[in-house]
């Protein structure tokens, strides 16, 4: 299964089936969105099927939640589940703190919300993801569609005024209009390159009106596996 695929892929399906083993029956899991994250998913689908896994999914994204009922995994909401056990997402950067930038998959949203209302937080990634300061990934934010540019303009001449942002924000598109995300929003990344004090960002871009959630997971994440290109993986 892995002979044919890049070091990149590898290193993403070897985090993710190691993670994956952390699932007990019983369980209520958050299942993340994402390349990595459909791995683990396709792996839990495995051990229903081979070893009769018992668990509840609560998938982060609509995407999500169809490849979990293709792999026979019992799908159900986060209203239904009250809490979960567990939620294993992916990520686009993680720090030495295992704080986090999410959202490349525009799906952070749902995610901080499954991941938040989990006794515990894996993120499977691959090393490349792996960063001394969280910044280089363009910040997701997710915006409202109301109000369309206006919404959008005050939002970055807000920041600019605050100095957060140099002008370098793109509204990220699909095709040839916004990116919609599952609650019908929209989503600026804004090219930071690095950043200096993400808790104080993190409070500063929740509080601009249109606003509706950032990509920084703080003290969210408790456990990365992190997976590399010879298949090997590493848990800190
Ligand atoms: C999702 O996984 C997103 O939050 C994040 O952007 C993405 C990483 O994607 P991939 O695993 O494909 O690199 O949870």
């Amino acid at each position: 299964m892995t002979v044919e695929m890049s070091p990149i892929e590898r290193a993403k399906y070897a985090s993710a089936r190691r993670a994956a083993e952390f699932v007990e029956s019983g369980m209520k899991v958050g299942l993340g969105t994402g390349s990595t994250a459909a791995w683990m998913v396709k792996r839990l689908g495995e051990r229903v099927r081979e070893e009769g896994l018992k668990i509840q999914g609560v998938p982060t994204s609509s995407g999500t939640a169809a490849l979990a009922r293709e792999a026979g995994i019992e799908v159900t909401t986060l209203d239904e589940a009250r809490w979960l056990d567990l939620t294993i997402d992916g990520a686009d950067e993680f720090d030495s703190n295992l704080n986090l930038i999410k959202g490349g998959g525009g799906a952070h949203l749902q995610e901080k919300v499954v991941a938040t209302a989990s006794d515990q937080m894996i993120v499977i990634a691959d090393a490349a993801k792996a960063v001394e300061t969280l910044g280089a990934f363009p910040l997701p934010v997710e915006i409202l569609a109301f109000g369309g540019q206006t919404t959008k303009a005050l939002i970055e001449e807000t920041l600019v005024g605050m100095d957060v942002l140099g002008r370098d924000s793109v509204l990220r598109m699909q095709g040839d209009a916004p990116f919609v995300t599952d609650e019908g929003n929209h989503i600026l990344d804004l090219n930071l390159r690095r950043i200096g004090n993400a808790r104080q960002l993190s409070l500063v871009l929740n509080q601009i009106p249109g606003v509706v959630e950032n990509g920084l997971f703080l003290d969210i994440c408790d456990t990365v596996v992190i997976g590399y290109g010879d298949g090997k993986t590493e848990i800190r």
